[in-house]
């Protein structure tokens, strides 16, 4: 184990989790807080994204502008080498998300035909979904409309010719021209992820601007046949989420119960897990627990939380910790973000690492296979190795941070207007838009992503987001940028103490409508694949005001990124016009012309995302300068439209 010379404090921002990294040491397990130390400075070719090494000449790595080659050996420059990283990332990101969509869109399949013991939990949404898509709905039964829409689903994938189906229902016209002049319009997901990698292999595209419209053309295929067809189809499933109190935090987790944390992103597993928790809870008794307690981590997590009020012990660098509590029974994976030291940390206590799909095995996990089919099957048996791994804790080993905090989640789209009815029944969205007019709103951020082993632990979300609420701007949250958010107060009445005076007065009328003290000052829309939740919200307003989503001052920011999923939805926004922030150095400084086209203003460079598309990246590490950067930008954009500001 490396020598660890930080302070705790400096690691991460969570107290419960400081905690735990202190006992992890005394306990000789190592975290990803001591890989990180370990691995010292971060190799600069890769940091700047010269580095190559897609053929056997190489791999081959420029010092831009520098002595040495300045070329490969094949003849790519930096700009063509950063520019092929930059899509290798964004179609490393795209391609697990459209995976789950089409693993949720054969799961509905399924159940439509009684294959899988799933239900159609919101007939409306079904219904609504397939009169976009121009089916019959009249006269027919729900079942077959659900496997109409899913094989319909499924032409995302197949389709040979013609407009990725789910971007059509989606997109605002306007925008979808634009993106067809500029030849970035998918055509299926498959497809295009087949395209973006043949692409960028040796000896194919060489042209910089072409390779960045192709990373357009593969963040289209993520925000449509990613995000929003998993999305749609998980609340066909499993329900739109409403309004949920629940509870952050290491604390969450229960001495004298059986714990079970889900870790992951696929709520076909985590919805059947917390079913079978409840229906054998007996079990659990019989062998001394007083029942069984889920928690959720990561992604997955936040599907549960949004729909069933599910606690959440943590977020991503920090999902090592609960095991370290030495009170988990079992940690049940699937997909995606899950740290392959699991198992090695969990040998020093009693936890069972389970994985539960043929494609994301672990060396020292149990593995017991999860199909939609066999689910139920598969819960109870993960539910049952929990139980029996009740007897082996170590009472010496316990310790359970105590800290936890209330939050409120589920604000889909149509919570929100829900909630904004009870303000105006007839013009919902009036209410938010007059306030949004006035300034008492400025405009309207998502803060999205990770945390990142990197940097402190939940510290830059939440300065951004507290910068950004000071100026009135209002915040919804997705994937474990919301956890960080929402350990720290912000999705709970007392965050309303950050926001500006405009800003409270919007949240607590909206609040008091609807019963409440006042709303939270961040909106948590949900997991990774919700940002197809912010979009509908972006799109919602954009079509009630009658301009496009680049003409609103809205923003999104991911100040703690790691995953390459999280740039490519942040690419997404970019492609609707729409400015992102990344507090972690995206690599793409070795090649001035890739950095100019992403990161440059249309006033000053010829060729750039903002002047194609209307919105730019942005860099920077420091929260409160990167919130103002935000906020100038934010600013740009309502004066255009003749706000005040
Ligand atoms: Ni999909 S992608 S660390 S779990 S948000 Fe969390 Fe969210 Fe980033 Fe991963
Ligand atoms: Fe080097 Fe070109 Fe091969 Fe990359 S593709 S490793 S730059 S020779």
């Amino acid at each position: 184990m490396s020598k660890t010379v930080h302070n705790v404090e400096e690691l991460s921002l969570d107290t419960g989790v400081q905690e735990m990294l202190l006992k992890a040491r005394e306990d000789g397990v190592e975290t990803a807080f001591d890989r990180s130390e370990a691995m010292g400075a971060r190799c600069k070719f890769g940091l700047l994204g010269v580095c190559c090494k897609r053929c056997l000449e190489g791999p081959c790595r420029i010092v831009p502008g520098g002595k040495g080659p300045q070329a490969g050996v094949c003849g790519a420059t930096a700009d063509a080498i950063v520019a092929r990283n930059f899509l290798t990332l964004v179609t490393e990101g795209a391609a697990p998300h459209i995976e789950h969509a089409r693993e949720v869109a054969l799961t509905l399949l399924e159940t439509a035909e009684g294959k899988a013991p799933y239900s159609i939990s919101n007939p409306d949404k079904l219904l609504d979904i397939a009169a976009r898509l121009g089916l019959t709905v009249d006269g027919r039964e729900i079942k077959e409309v659900a496997r109409e829409v899913a094989l319909k689903a499924l032409e995302n994938f197949q389709q040979q010719f013609g407009v990725l189906p789910w971007l059509k229902i989606k997109a605002q016209p306007k925008t979808v021209e634009r993106w067809q002049s500029l030849n970035v319009l998918p055509v299926n997901a498959h497809l295009e992820v087949t395209n973006a990698v043949n692409r960028q292999a040796m000896g194919c595209d060489a042209d910089p601007v072409n390779l960045l419209l192709g990373a357009i053309r593969v963040a289209l295929t993520d925000g449509y046949a990613g995000l929003h067809l998993s999305t749609d189809l998980q609340d066909v499933l499993f329900g739109v989420p409403a309004v949920v109190k629940s509870e952050y935090r290491l604390g969450v987790i229960k001495e004298d119960m059986v714990n079970i944390s889900v870790h992951g992103h696929i709520p076909m597993l985590s919805e059947k897990i917390v079913e079978w928790a409840e229906k054998l809870e007996n079990e659990a008794r019989a062998v001394g627990a007083k029942g069984i307690n889920i928690f959720g981590v990561c992604c997955t997590g936040n599907e549960i939380l949004m729909r069933r009020g599910v606690p959440v012990a943590t977020n991503f660098s920090s999902q090592e910790m609960p095991i370290v509590t030495g009170a988990v029974e079992a940690m049940v994976v699937d997909i995606q973000c899950i740290m392959p030291s699991l198992p090695r940390v969990a040998k020093c206590y009693h936890t069972e690492i389970i994985t539960t799909l043929p494609s994301v095995k672990i060396p020292g996990a149990t593995h017991v296979e999860f199909t939609p089919e066999n689910a139920d099957e598969a819960a109870q048996t993960i539910i049952r190795k929990a139980i029996a791994n009740f007897t082996k804790r170590d009472p010496a080993k316990i310790k359970i941070p105590q800290d936890k905090v209330e939050a409120y989640a589920g604000f889909s789209t149509e919570q929100i207007l829900e909630a904004l009815k009870k303000v105006n029944q007839e013009d919902p969205l009036q209410p938010l838009v007059e306030n949004i007019k006035s300034g008492n709103i400025l405009g309207v951020v998502a803060l999205v992503g990770c945390t990142n082993p990197r940097i402190k632990q939940d510290w830059a979300n939440v300065e951004v987001a507290k910068e950004l609420l000071k100026h009135n701007v209002l915040i919804v949250a997705t994937g474990c940028s919301a956890h960080s958010l929402a350990k720290f107060s912000l999705m709970s009445p007392r965050g309303l103490e950050y926001c500006g005076e405009g800003l409270q007065q919007v949240l607590k009328v909206i609040g008091k409508a609807n019963g409440l003290e006042t709303l939270p000052p961040v909106l948590h829309m949900g997991s990774c694949v919700d940002n197809s939740r912010v979009d509908d919200l972006v799109m919602t307003l954009a079509n009630y005001l009658g301009v496009e989503a680049r003409d609103l001052p809205v923003a999104g920011s991911s100040p703690e990124v790691q995953s390459p999923k999280a740039l490519a939805i942040g690419s997404y926004f970019l492609a609707q016009g729409i400015d992102v922030h990344v507090g972690i150095q995206p690599p793409i400084a070795g090649s001035e012309l890739v950095s100019n086209i992403l990161m440059g203003d249309k006033d000053r460079h010829a060729l750039t995302m903002d002047g194609l598309f209307g919105g730019k990246l942005i860099y920077e590490e420091d929260p409160i300068k990167a919130a103002h950067l935000i906020l100038e930008r934010i600013i740009q954009k309502r004066k255009a439209l003749g706000l005040p500001c």
